[in-house]
């Protein structure tokens, strides 16, 4: 089990699955200092039997994003700082080596978005819905938003977002690909739990490709990223475990596509 001793957050493990709580319900999950060092650790050293990640939001909100009451007074260079211990934070999440299947619902705005698209699997709640209010607060993203929002729902539209405070909501989140999948209240952790099983049982070295590689090749030229491509074929299909499982299915044992 872990040894992370955390504040405003949970963990516990489910099977293989660690499940991690954002709680602070009555500050709607407002991310402060706190829980962005809690946040790094937990990611940074899942409990080791871990070979998935679900993340959602304790109360009825993922998250309000910044705490506010932490930033009225800091300086640029606080502020330069503040942030770039939000981007490796939210790259352990991204990129520290597990998949993440994050539970959506209520507020998921400005930081709180910024961590929601972190994740690699996202499932949405009808009530859930996606702001940036930066623009209100008299703000700018600071936690990797305007690089990984961006890259979903294109730098135009997060543009609109940040000019207009405009919230939109599950159903637009979903069209949009803010989230993968759009279930009934009270259904998302449920079913972030039966896909965060299903990944489980993927072999570890081709999940591991997908949430690493496939981030790096999108930011590569063309020739690049068909390269690198190649080479990591190269070393994901040539493992032992590669091989068991095209077997597997060459000779009818394992489940077809789609299954
Ligand atoms: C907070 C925060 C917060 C709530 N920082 N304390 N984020 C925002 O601009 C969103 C601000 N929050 C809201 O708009 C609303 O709270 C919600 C729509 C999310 C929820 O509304 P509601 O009616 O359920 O709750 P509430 O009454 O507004 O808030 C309950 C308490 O949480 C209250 O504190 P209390 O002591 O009066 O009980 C709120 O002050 C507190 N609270 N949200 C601090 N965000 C790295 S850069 C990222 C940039 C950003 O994330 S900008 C977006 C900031």
């Amino acid at each position: 089990m872990s040894t992370h001793s955390l504040t405003c957050m949970t963990l516990e493990m489910r099977g293989p699955v660690a499940v991690v709580g954002l709680h602070r319900p009555d500050k709607r999950n407002a991310i402060n200092d706190t829980m962005i060092e809690e946040i790094h650790s937990v990611f940074s050293a899942p409990p080791k039997e871990a070979r998935v990640i679900v993340l959602y939001g304790h109360g009825p909100h993922f998250s309000a994003g910044l705490d506010l009451s932490e930033h009225r007074d800091r300086d640029a260079f606080e502020v330069m700082m503040h942030s770039q211990e939000w981007h490796r934070a939210f790259h352990q999440v991204q990129m520290g080596g597990l998949p993440v299947v994050s539970a959506l619902k209520g507020a998921v705005v400005g930081g709180g978005l910024e961590l929601a698209t972190s994740s690699h699997v996202r499932v949405a709640e009808p009530s859930t819905f996606y702001a940036l209010p930066e623009g209100q607060r008299g703000i700018f993203v600071g936690g990797g938003g305007s690089v990984r929002i961006a890259r979903i729902i294109g730098s135009g539209r997060m543009t609109e977002m940040m000019l207009t405070g405009h919230a939109y909501n599950a159903q637009e989140g979903q069209a949009m690909g803010l989230s993968h999948y759009l279930v009934e209240e009270g259904q998302a952790l449920s079913k972030a739990l039966e896909l965060a099983e299903r990944i489980a049982g993927n072999a570890p070295l081709s999940v591991y490709a997908a949430i690493n590689a496939l981030p790096r090749i999108a930011d590569m030229a063309h020739g690049e990223g068909l390269y690198m491509e190649s080479l990591t074929a190269a070393l994901v299909q040539t493992s032992g475990e590669a091989k068991e499982r095209m077997r597997d299915f060459l000779e009818k044992r394992a489940p077809k596509a789609g299954s």
